[in-house]
């Protein structure tokens, strides 16, 4: 039996790149998927050790925080640099540039609120989004990945690429196309058997479909 269970919303958001993680090195896992409406009546018996979703089980204990949940199933499966602390260093810092990618866009694509502020933040999302994808560019190596060895930064750009920006192009109209190494990763990632077997399975899926945005 499965000693890990992830849970959150049945959409990719702030867990998807943990699915991924475990999928590529086949840890076997539940994948436990909350429908956002029963999330208000289920919040007061869910074991959230900072009140929000992603959580992590493993082995009976419950872990929070994505961003390292999502490093603690890269070091199992072997993607995190555990014994190179200066490219441990690397992989974290493009890590978090596309955690403020993904986040911004987050709250263009997922907030509700306001259609003034959603405008405003999807005019400053199309300016900056761009610079912050030619600086990844920029840094990613010839080969296929960002280093000269796949880590989870790769899964993670595979992450952004295929559940916001593609599959939100409409929305978002943030170009892709020009980025030649990072789309090389992108197919890098998408060519892995496990990863390949999940999207077949998980892509047609009714929470992979994008919602409805509307925007100014
Ligand atoms: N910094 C946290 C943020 C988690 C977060 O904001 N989770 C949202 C979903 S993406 C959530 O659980 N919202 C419902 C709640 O806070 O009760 C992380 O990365 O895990």
């Amino acid at each position: 039996m499965a000693d890990v269970v992830l849970r959150y919303f049945d959409i990719p958001g702030r867990a998807e790149v943990t699915r991924l993680l475990l999928v590529y090195g086949d840890v076997p896992f539940v994948d436990k998927r909350i429908p956002k409406a029963m999330y208000p009546h289920l919040k007061p018996s869910l074991d959230l050790p900072f009140g929000s979703l992603p959580t992590l089980e493993v082995a009976g204990e419950t872990y929070g925080c994505s961003l390292a949940i999502a490093r603690y199933a890269a070091t199992r499966v072997g993607l995190y640099p555990t014994h190179n602390p200066l490219l441990a260093y690397h992989v974290d810092r493009l890590a978090t540039v596309i955690n403020d990618v993904m986040v911004a866009l987050f709250m263009i694509l997922y907030m509700d609120g306001c259609p003034v502020l959603r405008s405003k933040r999807l005019r400053r999302a199309r300016r900056r989004v761009p610079q912050l994808l030619q600086h990844l560019e920029d840094e990613a190596s010839e080969g296929g990945c960002f280093f000269s060895v796949l880590t989870w930064v790769d899964v993670y750009l595979f992450d952004l690429i295929h559940n916001v920006l593609l599959r939100y192009c409409s929305v978002l109209r943030i170009p892709f196309d020009k980025y030649a190494k990072l789309q090389a990763i992108y197919h890098t990632v998408r060519g892995n058997s496990n990863v390949a077997a999940y999207l077949k399975r998980t892509d047609g899926a009714q929470h992979f479909r994008p919602r409805r945005v509307t925007t100014g």
